[in-house]
């Protein structure tokens, strides 16, 4: 018999603990064996009939007397929540944090003090502005809110993969999230800022613009969810056992590294899998590679904050790493997928107020606007002040106190007292172990205003953008480009090149040049002049921290019949030496016999498995196969975008027809091309992987490069 090479996933058969009988009327009905378990109503009755509703004669009318009938449409017609107003579409995982430094000198909160404990949590990654069923790979930031199942209580850190945010006070986010989602009137486009009424908006909040400069960059199109960065965003608060204060900005860090993708490939993955980022995060973990991040911090005192260049209370600005290094004080893992979607991930509930003793807020308006909004909003999804009772939201800590009733009350006190104070029992309060809030001295003249420490819009999306590689910068002028071409308003466009103008010249020329505009629009009126000698700082860019490795990615192999297995088994071996993972494609998805007999079984068939869907792809084909394959248009797709994507393309010598009929003619084959003749040629390919990208292709081939890379007007 020949060998097989391949792996069967997903499918081992559930033991069936039913036999299947026809009825009377030809139905199917699946019944209970021996130990199966019988189906019952909501009130454990046991069911006989699923099949049927009750009805007079065969075909006579049906009866409302059928409570099993009208309990179970009852039940599916409520089975609905509303959706987050944003970050509605999501998915979760559990893990553990486990702190590694103390932070014992500057606060008493045991999950910040105990090292080696470890401390379950529950995270929750989204995109902000598309409905529950949109797609993963939206142009949108990544919301990454984490609830740590603290010895005393929860404490939600609920942060983004962004340090900074789009407004600086809470009361303008409606606003914001009106704009950026789907137009009123017509109720589309959905999950993306493309369109009219979002740049509108930023066009006339000009503090939006350091934030722009990052949804423009590619970390709002990630690889992964395991490859992206979380921010707290807001400065928060430490507080020692005697009171004092001690800022903190929480920062977390990937394992492996930083990776985004293009913008043309997050277009095609959109289609080809719309479950792309929940997909690869559930296949990591369940594949026992679970993502492991490290949790930082930033602490600084008021003489830092008095001397620093911005505001630390302001959500638009951030502190480069430079300034105040990130200390690293623990890891996390999310090792455990869930068991039930609705259960955890759409009923976890976050709120920013969910802090323990020894972590505190500072007067951030954005903050102390999320700090009711989170807590509100529960209310209006989860239906009842109860819903900390559902398991995924309840404290592991103990829990008393003297809240009771309400709907779908889970956890009731036992006694008489139900008050406090009592002459009863019950809990007491603990001046000792209590949370305690920071005891801000405050002063000042009630009034709505903004204070002008908050002023400077520019300095530091300019800072943002001087920070990035070419390659990067290419990307946001690219960006940008599509955003206000989709936009139709010619005025919106031109207002958005004026703002640009105070954050880099040359970025406003190249987007005035993409969008056609005849004349380069007016500078915006700046509060504050822009700062120009804010120094580039490596830790905003993507490209400068990536760590030249193919751990975690995947390489997609394209075989077709009769070709050399032992390039397949090398590729397979050096994929599993890289900590990376493979995926067969092959024309049928029954396999592909290669030239020694071996089957060796494809998890796609070349449809299913566009090249978007790898970080770099093997095309291993017999001479007949790269024939074959040579007139089929998905397969020429395959290797056309892979050359177009920059991607790293391996290749045994009869795939060349294919190479060719895709398109890529001789003179353009680059390094990014390694032919695979035996071992050493795939390591060296492996090793060429570990780049991510040829990015200088992109720079040579790409329309747009040649305008962006010629030198700025005077
Ligand atoms: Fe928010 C959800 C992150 C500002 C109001 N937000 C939500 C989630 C994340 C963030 C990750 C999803 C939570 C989950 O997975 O269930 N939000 C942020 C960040 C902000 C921010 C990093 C700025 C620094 N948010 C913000 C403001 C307000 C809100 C200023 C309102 C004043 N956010 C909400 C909300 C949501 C929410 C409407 C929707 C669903 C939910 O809370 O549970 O209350």
């Amino acid at each position: 018999m020949a060998k097989t090479i391949g792996k069967d996933e997903g499918a081992t058969a559930q033991a069936r603990s039913f036999e299947t009988v026809i009825g009377s009327g030809g139905e199917t009905h699946q019944i209970a064996g021996a130990d199966g378990e019988v189906l019952t109503t909501q009130q454990g009755v046991p069911v006989a009939d699923d099949q049927n509703h009750l009805k007079v004669g065969e075909r006579g009318p049906a009866l409302l007397e059928d409570f099993h009938f009208r309990e179970k449409i009852f039940h599916f017609d409520h089975e609905r929540i509303p959706e987050r107003v944003v970050h509605a579409r999501g998915f979760g995982v559990h893990g553990s944090f486990t702190l590694t430094e103390s932070l014992g000198d500057v606060t008493t909160a045991k999950i910040l003090t105990e090292v080696g404990e470890k401390t379950p949590m529950f995270v929750r990654f989204s995109t902000v502005a598309g409905n529950k069923g949109s797609a993963d790979l939206a142009r949108d930031v990544r919301g990454f809110a984490m609830k740590f199942y603290t010895k005393e209580g929860n404490w939600d850190l609920v942060g983004n993969n962004i340090p900074v945010f789009f407004i600086q006070d809470a009361i303008k986010f409606p606003d914001l999230i009106h704009a950026a989602k789907q137009e009123p009137d017509r109720g589309f486009p959905q999950a993306q800022t493309a369109h009219d009424n979002f740049w509108d908006f930023i066009s006339l909040t000009p503090e939006s613009m350091h934030m722009v400069m990052w949804i423009m960059s590619d970390r709002t199109i990630p690889r992964s969810l395991r490859m992206i960065e979380g921010f707290g965003v807001h400065t928060f608060r430490l507080i020692d056992a005697k009171g004092k204060g001690t800022y903190v900005k929480f920062i977390w860090k990937p394992k492996l590294g930083l990776q985004s993708v293009l913008w043309n490939e997050a277009v095609k993955i959109n289609g080809a899998d719309p479950d792309f980022h929940r997909r690869d995060l559930w296949d990591a973990i369940t594949m026992g590679t679970p993502p492991e991040w490290e949790l930082g911090v930033q602490l600084f005192d008021d003489d830092f904050a008095d001397a620093f260049d911005f505001d630390v209370l302001d959500a638009t600005k951030l502190i480069p790493e430079e300034q105040i290094p990130v200390r690293i004080i623990g890891t996390f893992v999310l090792d455990r997928v869930v068991d039930n979607f609705f259960a955890e991930t759409e009923q976890v509930a976050f709120c920013t107020q969910n802090v323990v003793p020894g972590i505190g807020f500072t007067n951030d308006p954005l903050l102390q606007g999320r700090n009711f909004s989170y807590l509100d909003t529960q209310l209006k999804r989860l239906g009842s002040p109860n819903f900390t009772h559902i398991p995924i939201n309840a404290p592991h800590a103990p829990v008393a106190n003297f809240q009771q009733d309400g709907h779908m009350a889970m956890r009731n006190p036992k006694g008489r007292a139900n008050y406090e104070p009592n002459s009863w029992d019950g809990p007491r309060e603990s001046p000792t172990t209590g949370y305690k809030h920071f005891a801000a001295e405050e002063t000042g003249r009630k009034a709505q205003v903004r204070s002008p420490s908050f002023a400077d819009h520019y300095s530091q999306a300019r800072q943002f953008f001087i920070s990035q590689t070419d390659i990067e910068q290419k990307h946001i002028g690219d960006a940008l480009v599509f955003e206000l071409s989709k936009v139709e308003r010619v005025d919106i466009r031109e207002a958005i090149v004026g703002h640009l103008r105070n954050i880099d010249g040359k970025l406003a020329q190249t987007v005035a040049a993409g969008l056609g505009l005849k004349a380069l629009p007016k500078a915006a009126k700046a509060a504050v002049q822009t700062r120009t000698d804010l120094p580039a700082s490596d830790a905003l860019s993507i490209a400068k921290q990536a760590k030249h490795s193919f751990e975690g990615r995947k390489l997609g192999i394209l075989v077709s019949d009769g070709a050399d297995a032992a390039i397949v088994t090398a590729l397979i071996d050096a994929v599993g030496k890289a900590k990376a993972v493979y995926e067969v494609i092959t024309p049928k998805v029954a396999g592909a016999t290669l030239d020694d007999g071996t089957l060796l079984e494809a998890k796609q068939k070349i449809d299913g498995g566009p090249s978007i869907l790898y970080d770099a792809v093997a095309l291993v084909l017999s001479a007949d196969g790269a024939a074959m394959l040579s007139k089929d248009k998905t397969a020429k797709d395959f290797v056309a975008d892979a050359f177009g994507h920059s991607k790293f393309i391996g290749y045994t010598a009869d795939a060349l027809p294919l190479i060719d009929r895709a398109g890529i003619a001789k003179e353009d084959m680059d390094e990014g091309l390694i032919a695979l003749g035996g071992k050493p040629d795939v390591a060296r390919f492996l090793k060429a992987c570990g780049e991510a990208r040829l990015w200088a292709r992109e720079l040579s081939t790409d329309l747009d490069a040649a305008a962006f890379l010629a030198p700025a007007d005077a």
